[in-house]
C-alpha cells in the first residue's frame, strides 16, 4: 500500500470510529437504555404514575424526603414558590456533587434533561420518573450556594 492510500485508510477508519461514537448514544436512547441516569430512568407517559408535588423555595424543598417502591413511576409536579431561580435535579449524591463543581464555573447552565429542570419564580414543571433501582437518591439545586443552604432532598427507594 502506498503512503497516500494508507493515510486515506487511516482517515476513513478514524471517521468511522468517530461516527460510531456519535451514533451510539442516539441508538441507546431509541432503545430506552437510559444507562446514563443514576436514579432510574425517564418514565413512560402511557403507564400510571403517582403524583408527588414538591415546592421549591429559598432555600429548601417541601417535602424534602419521600419514599417510593422500586419500579414505581412518579409524576413530580414542581412549583417554584420562591423569588429566585431553582433547580430540581434527580440523581445520586455523587453525581450531583460532581455536577455542582461544573455549575460553579457555569452558574447559568440551563437544564432541560429528563431528570432535571431549572425553574424561574412562579413556574411549574413536571418530571415523570421511574425508580428502577433500590437505594437512596437525591434531588438538589446546584445553583452555586443553594445546595449548601439546604436545597437537597432525599428519595428512598425500597
Ligand atoms: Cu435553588
Amino acid at each position: 500500500m502506498n503512503y497516500q492510500l494508507e493515510n486515506k485508510m487511516k482517515t476513513i477508519k478514524l471517521a468511522t470510529a468517530l461516527a460510531a461514537l456519535l451514533i451510539a448514544p442516539a441508538f441507546a436512547h431509541d432503545q430506552h437504555e437510559h444507562g446514563s441516569f443514576s436514579a432510574g430512568e425517564p418514565g413512560n407517559p402511557k403507564k400510571s404514575a403517582r403524583t408527588i408535588e414538591i415546592l421549591l423555595n429559598e432555600m429548601d424543598y417541601a417535602p424534602a424526603r419521600i419514599e417510593v417502591k422500586r419500579g414505581e413511576q412518579i409524576r413530580f409536579v414542581l412549583r417554584n414558590v420562591g423569588k429566585e431561580d431553582h433547580e430540581f435535579l434527580l440523581a445520586t449524591t455523587k453525581e450531583n456533587l460532581a455536577h455542582a463543581e461544573v455549575m460553579k464555573k457555569h452558574p447559568h447552565m440551563e437544564h432541560d434533561d429528563p431528570n432535571g429542570v431549572r425553574l424561574a419564580p412562579h413556574k411549574t414543571a413536571e418530571i415523570l420518573w421511574k425508580f428502577t433501582k433500590a437505594g437512596t437518591f437525591e434531588f438538589s439545586c446546584l445553583i452555586p450556594g443553594h445546595r449548601d443552604y439546604g436545597m437537597v432532598g432525599h428519595v428512598t427507594v425500597n
